[in-house]
């Protein structure tokens, strides 16, 4: 099938499972939309995101791969300039496989990507994909190869003010003041830009949107990121309209420890609970 919304021209598979329904398009491996049922999105997909000349797709789940946020320089030995959050948003993806059954229905994409700065040889790389009563999304490489990975799924909310994350770990990375912090309370709330790194997450975090209750499971995991914008870097990005980040928060299902140099498989499951 061809478009999503205003991304007219986007090559996308389309799952259906009873009610449920979910889209993924070819470019990037990206779901774009989640409905439990028919009506609003659980997935949030900026007004003004294109995918034309290399860029990637702001909004649904982006798959970051095999570096997460700008290269660590170990995976960068040339010091070449190169993209954020990996090589595979940009690229066109095959479908692999799917399947129906009684319980779900599931597709799998699949990417081989012919050598990496730091790795010669080929690698490839799966995104499997599964519609039940949730959405289950897995990022697989069967390589051992060095490699940090995130699924940095952008979250529709319905009131900044009310959503909340936990439980969360008390310590953080925090990218906007560069430096460690402690909180006092095991949950994330939005009133300024938010951009953390949280080591050793729970296997399962509740979020609240302010209209509806998600539970979002994760596993193959030593990270989870939770990042919004705010109103400035929200203006500043040219893919983000003035008012975006009222709209959306990112969760963010990652592994970051590249001295763990084993097989990849990172899964993050988004279920409505209410
Ligand atoms: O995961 C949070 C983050 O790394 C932020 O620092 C922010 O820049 C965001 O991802 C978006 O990155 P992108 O490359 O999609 O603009």
């Amino acid at each position: 099938q061809t478009g999503f919304g205003h991304l007219t021209d986007l090559p996308c598979i389309t799952l259906q499972f009873g009610e449920a329904s979910a889209v993924v398009s070819l470019y990037g491996a990206q779901v774009l939309s989640y409905q439990p049922a028919p009506g609003d999105d659980i997935l949030w997909l900026s007004p003004l995101a294109q995918w034309h000349n290399q860029t990637p797709i702001r909004g649904g789940v982006p798959v970051c791969w095999p570096w997460f946020g700008p290269v660590d320089a170990r995976l960068n030995p040339k010091q070449q300039s190169l993209p954020n959050h990996g090589v595979v948003r940009t690229r066109l993806w095959q479908l692999a496989e799917q399947h129906i059954t009684a319980d779900s229905v599931s597709v799998t994409l699949a990417i081989t990507v012919p050598a990496l700065p730091y790795h010669p040889d080929e690698t490839t790389l799966q995104l499997q994909l599964t519609l039940s009563d949730s959405l289950t999304i897995s990022l697989v490489c069967n390589s051992v190869i060095a490699q940090q990975a995130a699924l940095h799924s952008y979250f529709s909310v319905a009131n900044i003010d009310n959503t909340r994350v936990q439980p969360l770990p008390l310590q953080y990375q925090d990218k906007v003041s560069g430096s460690d912090q402690h909180s006092s309370k095991p949950v994330a709330t939005f009133k300024a830009e938010v951009d953390r790194i949280y080591a050793k997450p729970a296997a399962k975090l509740q979020l609240d949107t302010g209209a509806q209750q998600l539970e979002l499971g994760q596993s193959g995991q030593d990270a989870t990121i939770v990042w919004n914008p705010w109103q400035d870097k929200s203006r500043n990005t040219k893919d983000l309209a003035d008012d975006s980040y009222l709209e959306f928060i990112c969760v963010e299902t990652a592994r970051l420890q590249l001295q763990e140099a084993a097989p990849l498989q990172l899964t993050q499951q988004i279920k409505l609970t209410q």
